[in-house]
């Protein structure tokens, strides 16, 4: 089976410090936290930047110190920033990342308009996704495919047919989310019998859903996210000091499996990038 590339979501937008005091917020705890994931296995960090006290924000110039701090610990990683941010955000918000110097290799595309829990909608209309995906395409820049739901798979789907999304197209699951699709198997597998076959895909799953769901991916031939994004727990009551606790984790689970880990070189050549 091809090697498996691992990414870790270090921070995300919406998990706070008091949740689990070992989130990243500054420049530098994020670039320790995504060298410490690296050095662990993940040869992509999905980057999420906040301000020093927390609060999210898609600041190009934070994203610039963040990519920077990161890039000089550990050169060959592959930084994917967030094109979707927080809820709330505007696309020109979100969109600042993109205008890194150098581009990213690759951003998060955000596939549909879902409810977030509570009162929250997260905001992705057909023609967001359609500028975004032509603002990413003119720079070279290969978006993941961001699908909490099935529909959101073919609204990409359509988007492909259309010339807006360029093949191979590379997804990423997200299951478990309020509003989303759940983390079971049955949907897992639904997913992933609903992608073209010469598509890549990862998978992630919110908290205690994290490790079940992506050692299913791992065996079905697919890909991990794992990080503090989407679970701040090593195991049930037990807060992960760091990301690079969750990322040894699901390295075990595959290297027991007969899997191996994808160095970022590996990892550019499975997806494409250049
Ligand atoms: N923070 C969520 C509203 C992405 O990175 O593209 C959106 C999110 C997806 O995390
Ligand atoms: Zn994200």
């Amino acid at each position: 089976m091809e090697k498996l590339i691992i990414t870790a979501a270090i921070c995300g937008a919406e998990v706070t410090k008091e949740q689990n005091p070992n989130i990243p917020y500054t420049v530098r705890e994020i670039g320790i936290e995504a060298e410490k994931a690296f050095l662990a296995g993940a040869s992509i960090i999905h980057l999420h930047v906040r301000e020093d006290d927390g609060t999210p924000t898609q600041d190009i110039k934070r994203f610039q110190a963040c990519v920077d701090e990161i890039k000089n610990r550990c050169p060959d990683v592959i930084v994917q920033p967030s094109t979707g941010g927080a809820i709330g955000m505007s696309n020109e918000e979100r969109l600042q990342p993109i205008f890194m110097d150098p581009f990213p290799e690759m951003t998060s595309l955000d596939c549909g308009t879902m409810n977030f829990g509570g009162d929250e909608i997260f905001v992705n209309t057909e023609n967001t996704i359609i500028h975004f995906a032509q603002e990413m395409n003119s720079r070279g820049i290969k978006p993941e495919l961001e699908c909490f739901d099935k529909g959101m798979i073919d609204m990409a789907l359509r988007l492909n047919n259309k010339g807006y999304i360029k093949d191979p197209m590379h997804f990423n699951f997200v299951l478990g989310v309020i509003g989303g699709i759940a983390a079971t198997p049955r949907d897992l597998v639904f997913m992933i019998n609903s992608i073209p076959k010469n598509s890549t895909f990862t998978v992630c799953a919110i908290g205690r859903h994290e490790f079940p769901m992506v050692t299913l991916s791992i065996v079905m031939g697919g890909h991990a996210r794992v990080g503090f994004e989407d679970n701040i727990y090593l195991s049930k009551g037990v807060l992960a000091k760091s990301n690079s606790e969750l990322v040894e984790k699901i390295v075990r689970i595959s290297k027991e499996i007969g899997r191996d880990i994808a160095s970022p070189y590996q990892a550019r050549k499975i997806l494409g990038l250049n």
